[in-house]
């Protein structure tokens, strides 16, 4: 499942060039362009999805969250910590509509600051 203007979708096919930081068969993980913290990865499938709320399958959602561990071990903030965050829609100031999970870390963050 792809959608065509979907910015995500052209990180997944190539046509967008990306930082990669993780890939499988079913997902891939890459540096936010704008990163908030030292570390700031996200991971998408690589099918469509608009958002958390779209209808995810299970297995494609887990699939997604066990990754974050991963990826914490590729960046080193396993033991110091990290943040996952899921924007969905306008309150959240959701910007790609194509569903990722942000994981955030590789400094102090504030306690509760639900922006970081
Ligand atoms: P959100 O606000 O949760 O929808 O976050 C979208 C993130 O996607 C934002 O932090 C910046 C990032 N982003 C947007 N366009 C691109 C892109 O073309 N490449 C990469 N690597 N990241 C992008």
């Amino acid at each position: 499942m792809v959608k065509d203007d979907c910015i995500f979708c052209k990180i997944v096919s190539g046509e967008i060039e990306s930082n990669k930081v993780y890939e499988d068969e079913h997902i891939v993980a890459f540096e936010d362009l704008n990163p908030m913290m030292p570390v700031h990865t996200l991971i998408i499938p690589k099918d469509h999805y608009d958002n958390i709320a779209d209808n995810i399958p299970d297995e494609t959602m887990a699939h997604i969250m066990q990754t974050v561990g991963k990826i914490a071990d590729i960046k080193g903030i396993r033991e110091s910590g990290f943040r996952v965050i899921v924007n969905t829609n306008d309150d959240a100031c959701q910007s790609v509509h194509h569903i990722h999970v942000h994981v955030l870390g590789g400094g102090k963050m504030n306690d509760g600051d639900p922006s970081l």
